[in-house]
C-alpha cells in the first residue's frame, strides 16, 4: 500500500496518524485486545468453579488458553487498578492513596507518561479504547457560570451540583485519545456515576437533557442524555467495540489493533435486560451472563474478520467483587416503585455480609442466593481481603499458548504492561511496577514473573504486601496493628499471626520501604 492510501485509509477510519508505525512492517505483531469488567469477581465465571452463573465464551477461552488463579489487582478499587493497568505502575505512587476519582476529576495519569496505549502506538499499533474510563478528564467550563473554588465545586468533590458548571458542547481534554489512544467511545467513570453521557474521542455525543428515571442505586442522579439507556449500556458499547474491529479489519491497513474494552457490568446497579433471570445468582449473576455474552460478540467480531487466531485475548476484572444484590436498594425501590421488574428475584432470600458499621448499604447487607461472587477468598471489594483484589485473568493466543492451561504464579495488572512490552519489543521505559509474563504465556515451565508486590486496599489506603508465601496488611487509619496471614496454610485469612512473626513482619516492612523507593524504571521524572 502506498502512502497516500495509507494515510487515507487512517483518516477514514477516523483515527489519528501514528508517525511511528509508517513504513514498519507490523504484521507479524498479534492483536491485542483486552475485555475488562467492572467488579467482576474471581468466583463469578464458571470456569473459577460458579455454579450460580454459566459463562461458556470466557469458559471456552479459558479451555483454550491459560486461567490464572493467583492474579492480582493493584488496588481493590477501580480508579487505581486502571492506573496501575494503563501505566505498569502502583496506583499508590500517586496522589490518590484511596477511593476513587470523583465524578469531574482531573486526569490521574499525568501528561507524557507512558501507556499501553502510547507503547503499543509506538510498536505499529491502532489502538482504541471503548467503554468505562474513570481516570479523569480535563471538563470544560461554562463560560457565564464560573465557580467561585473549581475545585471545591467542581473537579474535587462529590456535590453533583458540579455538574451544572460543566460545558457539555465543549472538548473534553486529556482523556484517552491524549494518553495514547487513536480511537475512544464510552463512559466517563461507573454506569451509577454521574454525568450520564457517552463520550466520542473528545467530545460528548449528546448532552445530559432528560430527567433521569428513577432506578433502583442512582436516586439523587442528574439528567441523563437522550440515547443514555442504563439497562442497555453494555449492549451499546458492544456495538462500538465490534463497529471499532469491523472498520479496522474492513481496511486495508496492515498495522494490528489494540483494543481495550472496559465493560459497565458487572457494576451495580445491575439491570439485566436478555439475560434476566438466567443466572441463579440473582440480577448481578444475569449481569455475570450479559459480560460472557460480551465476550463472545467481541470473539465472534474477530473471527468473521479472520483475526481471532491472531489475537492475544485478554479477560480480567478491575477489582474484586461486592458480594450480590443490595438489599438498602432494592427495598428502597421496592418501597418507591412496587414490583416492576424484580420482586420475584428475593422470594426466601435472607441477607448476608452485614456490616453494621459500614455505609447504608452495607448495613442492611446483600441477597446473594449462594453464590460466592469472591470464590472461597474472605472479603470484597474496596477491602485488604483477597476478595477484593485477587481477580479472573484469561489469556487466550491460539497456536502459542498451550490449551487448558492453569498458572498459579502471582501476577498483578500492571504487569501486562512489561508483558506486551515484551511481546511487541518496545525498547523504550514502561513503569518500574510492571514484571513480565511472557514467558509464562509461552513456555511450559514458566518461572514466578515477581517475588513479591505490593498493592492498596481501596478504601482505607492501606498498603498490602505479598512476600512469598507471606500476605501483609498494614495498619491504616490508626484502627489496627497490621495484620499476616501464610497463604498456604491460611488461603482465607483467618488466623493473623503479626504477633507470632516479627521477624517476617520486619523483612515485610523493608520490602515496602524499598519498593516505595525504587525508580529505577521511571518514565517521568
Ligand atoms: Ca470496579
Amino acid at each position: 500500500m502506498n502512502k497516500f492510501n495509507r494515510l487515507l485509509t487512517l483518516f477514514l477510519l477516523g483515527y489519528l496518524v501514528v508517525p511511528s508505525a509508517l513504513g514498519q512492517d507490523k504484521e507479524q505483531l498479534p492483536n491485542i485486545v483486552i475485555i475488562m469488567g467492572d467488579d467482576l469477581g474471581w468466583g463469578d465465571l464458571s470456569c473459577y468453579g460458579a455454579t450460580g452463573t454459566y459463562t461458556p465464551a470466557i469458559d471456552s477461552l479459558a479451555a483454550h488458553g491459560m486461567r490464572f488463579t493467583d492474579a492480582h489487582s493493584s488496588s481493590s478499587l477501580c480508579s487505581p487498578s486502571r492506573y496501575s493497568l494503563m501505566t505498569g505502575r502502583y496506583s499508590w505512587r500517586t496522589h490518590l492513596k484511596k477511593g476513587v476519582l470523583k465524578w469531574f476529576a482531573k486526569p490521574l495519569i499525568e501528561e507524557g507518561r507512558t501507556t499501553l496505549g502510547t507503547m503499543l502506538q509506538a510498536q505499529g499499533y491502532q489502538t482504541a479504547y471503548i467503554g468505562k474510563w474513570h481516570l479523569g478528564f480535563e471538563w470544560p467550563l461554562l463560560a457565564d457560570r464560573l465557580p467561585a473554588d473549581a475545585d471545591k465545586e467542581v473537579f474535587d468533590t462529590w456535590e453533583r451540583t458540579s455538574q451544572d458548571y460543566i460545558d457539555f458542547s465543549q472538548p473534553v481534554k486529556q482523556g484517552p485519545t491524549q494518553r495514547g489512544f487513536d480511537y475512544y467511545y464510552g463512559i466517563a467513570a461507573s454506569n451509577n456515576m454521574i454525568p450520564f453521557v457517552f463520550i466520542e474521542n473528545d467530545r460528548v455525543v449528546q448532552p445530559p437533557t432528560v430527567e433521569k428515571e428513577y432506578v433502583y442505586d442512582t436516586d439523587q442522579a442528574k439528567p441523563r442524555a437522550p440515547n443514555w439507556e442504563l439497562e442497555k449500556l453494555d449492549q451499546h458499547l458492544t456495538e462500538q467495540a465490534v463497529k471499532v474491529i469491523d472498520h479496522h479489519f474492513s481496511s486495508v491497513t496492515k498495522n494490528p489493533l489494540m483494543l481495550i474494552f472496559s465493560t459497565a457490568s458487572v457494576h451495580r446497579p445491575c439491570l439485566p435486560t436478555f439475560t434476566k433471570g438466567k443466572s441463579k445468582a440473582g440480577l448481578r449473576g444475569d449481569m455475570v451472563l450479559e459480560f460472557d455474552w460480551v465476550v463472545n460478540e467481541v470473539v465472534q467480531a474477530l473471527k468473521q474478520h479472520g483475526a481471532f487466531e491472531n489475537t492475544l485475548l485478554i479477560v480480567t476484572s478491575d477489582n474484586g467483587a461486592v458480594p450480590g444484590d443490595p438489599v438498602f436498594a432494592l427495598e428502597r425501590y421496592h418501597r418507591d416503585l412496587g414490583d416492576k421488574y424484580y420482586l420475584d428475584y428475593f422470594d426466601g432470600q435472607v441477607p448476608e455480609h452485614i456490616d453494621p458499621n459500614g455505609n447504608e448499604i452495607a448495613q442492611k447487607g446483600w441477597y446473594t442466593y449462594g453464590h460466592a461472587s469472591a470464590g472461597p477468598f474472605r472479603g470484597f471489594k474496596s477491602e485488604p481481603w483477597e476478595g477484593g483484589h485477587r481477580i479472573p485473568l484469561i489469556v487466550h493466543w491460539p497456536g502459542k499458548i498451550r490449551a487448558g492451561n492453569v498458572n498459579d504464579n502471582m501476577i498483578c495488572n500492571a504487569d501486562v504492561m512489561a508483558t506486551l512490552a515484551e511481546l511487541t519489543g518496545y525498547q523504550g521505559g514502561i513503569g518500574q511496577d510492571s514484571y513480565s509474563f511472557l514467558t509464562n504465556l509461552l513456555s511450559q515451565s514458566p518461572d514466578q514473573p515477581r517475588q513479591s508486590m505490593v498493592l492498596a486496599s481501596g478504601r482505607s489506603g492501606a498498603l498490602i504486601a505479598r512476600m512469598g508465601e507471606w500476605k501483609y496488611i498494614a495498619e491504616a487509619d490508626g484502627h489496627q496493628k497490621g495484620s499476616l496471614y501464610n497463604m498456604i496454610d491460611d488461603s482465607k485469612e483467618q488466623h493473623n499471626v503479626y504477633n507470632q512473626y516479627p521477624d517476617t513482619v520486619m523483612a515485610i516492612q523493608q520490602l515496602i520501604d524499598q519498593v516505595e523507593q525504587y525508580n529505577k524504571r521511571e518514565t517521568l521524572p
